[in-house]
């Protein structure tokens, strides 16, 4: 067992992210059975679920004339369009059947907000409101986390890079994380967590 200062965070395993959910990540379930051991080990799991409105602002659906993938401006900077997914209550929106989600403390869910997106397990896409995740890790002393799930180039990064400019020591298992890849994001999250600190674990 690892010890009480150290949390896993779970990201995104969710239906919408798996092979043929509406935004299928390539292989997303392969990290379920290593993730279900991680979550045996910490005494502390953490599960993030992406929880959006229908028509959320972040759906190339919700605009006239634009495409998944198309990047519009955001009063809080660029914004990739998505396919519709992980609607409030629908099966795209759960945990994938396989996820021990029994073995964890806590769900936070983010990108609730109809014209906000939330990558982050930590803040939304403006980098200021806060999920509240930050404030229950150090209510229970944790002060290390090991990040995993889905996508590796999108929620794990910007959940790996804000956990350690908030002071967490962070490292991504990348046995058990799967990324997107779209115009070389993964590469550039990479080098993005290794430029903030994050140590990437591959084996
Ligand atoms: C994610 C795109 C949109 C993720 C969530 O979990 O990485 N990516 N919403
Ligand atoms: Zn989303």
């Amino acid at each position: 067992m690892r010890p009480a200062n150290e949390a896993l965070i779970v990201v995104d395993v969710q239906n919408d992210f798996c092979p043929k959910g509406a935004l299928a990540v390539i292989d997303g379930d392969a990290i379920i059975e290593p993730i279900n051991a991680l979550l045996s080990d910490f005494s502390a799991g953490i599960l993030t679920q992406d929880w959006h409105p229908a028509g959320h602002t972040s759906f190339a659906s919700s605009y006239d004339e634009k495409s998944a993938y198309d990047i519009i401006d955001m009063p809080y900077g660029p914004q990739i369009l998505w396919p519709d997914h992980c609607i409030q209550g629908t099966d795209g929106a759960s945990f994938h059947d396989g996820l021990k989600t029994e073995n964890a403390d806590l769900v936070i869910r983010k990108g609730f907000r109809p014209k906000i997106d939330s990558y982050s397990a930590f803040f939304e896409n403006d980098k200021t409101t806060a999920t509240g995740l930050e404030g229950y890790l150090h209510s229970r002393g944790i002060n290390t986390v090991t990040i995993v799930g889905l996508a590796t180039d999108f929620c794990i990064a910007y959940s790996a890079i804000d956990a350690a400019r908030l002071g967490f020591r962070v490292t991504v298992d990348m046995t058990a994380c799967r990324g997107i890849d779209i115009n070389g994001s993964l590469e550039a999250a990479l080098l993005q967590m290794r430029a903030a600190g994050v140590k990437l674990k591959y084996g």
